[in-house]
């Protein structure tokens, strides 16, 4: 197949590589004036990709998009009318709502929302590591999405495991609970997630997941508060030395996902006339941390 990857960080250089050894004819679009750009992954050899080439739009399958939530909207419509209408849209980020003012742009294309545990990072702009096993789950955003079921033995056979969920909508609410809990305390407190399992966090930790536990039964996505807790525990353990996206996004003074993380939590919240007084002080929390880099 033809895929390019809009937006080559850690996750979207990770899926290029093990794409493009897949057998896949992968090329990259991202913000860098040049025409290829190379990857290597851990230890193995780089791979050269054409980069930001027109003809590489025109002639996709798909189009995985691994740029983070807020930068969706700046990154996407500039290369919308370069793709055919039959092109498939893979988003894969963290948070939610991301789609939500591109809806009219891009409905007209299948679309695929992906959910992922692997764990990447970038050692350098060329380098990626993979530096946890995890699994992928695709599903369908629209009606022509569901046609797109395929594509799970595709991304299977380059990092496996993927699975189709047609509740996919239920899969990223879990994925938006682990963020909730973890991103905000770890970016807060600038400790690693590990840190989350002592005794001083689990007062807060259990205000946080019963709020999202109304919020999740307001929206009709089944969830149970004691296996989400087992689960959002069973996360900082797994991943107890890694230190979040938004920790780092914090000590790196980057604009952090915020705002389709706790914010898409905070925005649910207020449509079910429901108060949800620490996810929202939290909101309120990291919005100043952001404020005062933002300022200077
Ligand atoms: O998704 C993550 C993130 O850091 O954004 C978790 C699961 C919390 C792992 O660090």
């Amino acid at each position: 197949m033809n895929i390019v990857i809009l937006g080559p960080g850690a996750i979207g250089s990770l899926w290029a590589y093990q794409l493009h050894h897949s057998g896949h004819q992968v090329a990259l679009w991202g913000t860098q004036s040049l025409e290829h750009w190379s990857i290597s992954q851990d230890n193995r050899p780089a791979i050269s990709y054409a980069y930001n080439q027109l003809s590489t739009l025109r002639h996709a399958d798909v189009l995985l998009i691994t740029v983070k939530a807020w930068q969706v909207a700046q990154a996407l419509p500039p290369v919308l009318p370069h793709l055919a209408p039959e092109t498939i849209l893979i988003f894969m980020h963290n948070g939610m709502g991301a789609l939500d003012s591109l809806t009219t742009e891009i409905n007209h294309h299948p679309i695929v929302l992906a959910t992922t545990t692997h764990g990447a990072q970038k050692t350098s702009p060329h380098h990626v590591m993979h530096t946890g096993k995890g699994m992928t789950q695709l599903g369908a955003y629209n009606t022509q999405g569901k046609q797109c079921e395929f594509l799970t033995e595709v991304f299977n056979h380059a990092l496996p495991t993927v699975s189709w969920n047609p509740e996919i909508t239920h899969a990223l609410w879990h994925k938006l609970a682990i963020n909730c809990v973890i991103n905000p305390l770890t970016a807060i407190h600038q400790c690693n997630n590990g840190a989350l399992a002592q005794p001083q966090y689990y007062s807060i930790i259990e205000q946080i997941i019963h709020e999202l536990v109304s919020v999740m039964q307001a929206e009709s996505i089944p969830c149970d508060k004691a296996a989400l807790t087992e689960s959002i525990y069973q996360v900082i353990t797994a991943t107890a030395k890694n230190h979040s996206s938004m920790q780092q996004d914090v000590v790196h003074q980057r604009q952090t996902e915020i705002d389709f993380i706790t914010g898409y939590l905070v925005k649910k919240a207020q449509q079910h006339g429901l108060s949800i007084p620490t996810n929202l002080e939290l909101y309120q929390h990291i919005h100043s941390l952001q404020q005062r880099w933002i300022s200077q």
